[in-house]
């Protein structure tokens, strides 16, 4: 019986050794994946400011198609601002927030506060960004941003 156990024990031991070193492959083979995919996929921070004089500041900027683009958007001035990138080609003085490409808009940001937005680049093209506050864009207060071809 005592010898029985014994060699259970080692079984035991050996299958742990194995699973172990199973697990470290598993592990070695998803690390290299997720490094492989970190090197595909540019990601391009843009920061803008919305001023009370009714501009942005930059007001063109351009990123690589394809990137994953972090937005700061910060008003630096006391009015309401606010930043969409507009779906197709429309008149941009008369926009509202369901105007945004694919969601991209950081909603209103009151005077002194910022906020990030991520998102993926829309296709190689030109586009306009604008505040939506009433007035505003027909201001001045659009921008372009430039996607190109990566
Ligand atoms: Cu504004």
């Amino acid at each position: 019986m005592i010898l029985e156990k014994t060699i259970s024990n080692m079984n035991i031991k050996q299958d742990l050794t194995l699973f172990f070193l199973l697990s470290c492959a598993a592990f070695l083979a998803a690390c290299s994946g997720n490094s492989a995919e970190a090197k595909n996929a540019a990601s391009v921070q843009l920061e803008v400011e919305g001023l009370d004089t009714l501009q942005f500041t930059p007001n063109s900027a351009s990123v690589p198609a394809e990137s994953e683009v972090e937005l700061t958007f910060k008003n630096a001035g006391n009015l309401d601002h606010n930043f969409i990138i507009a779906a197709g080609d429309i008149d941009p003085f008369n926009l509202n927030e369901a105007d945004a490409l694919a969601g991209i808009n950081t909603g209103i940001v009151p005077g002194g506060e910022k906020t990030t937005l991520s998102f993926k680049a829309p296709a190689a093209g030109t586009y306009t960004f604008v505040c939506v506050v009433p007035g505003h864009a027909a201001a001045g207060m659009v921008g372009t941003l430039t996607v190109a071809e990566p």
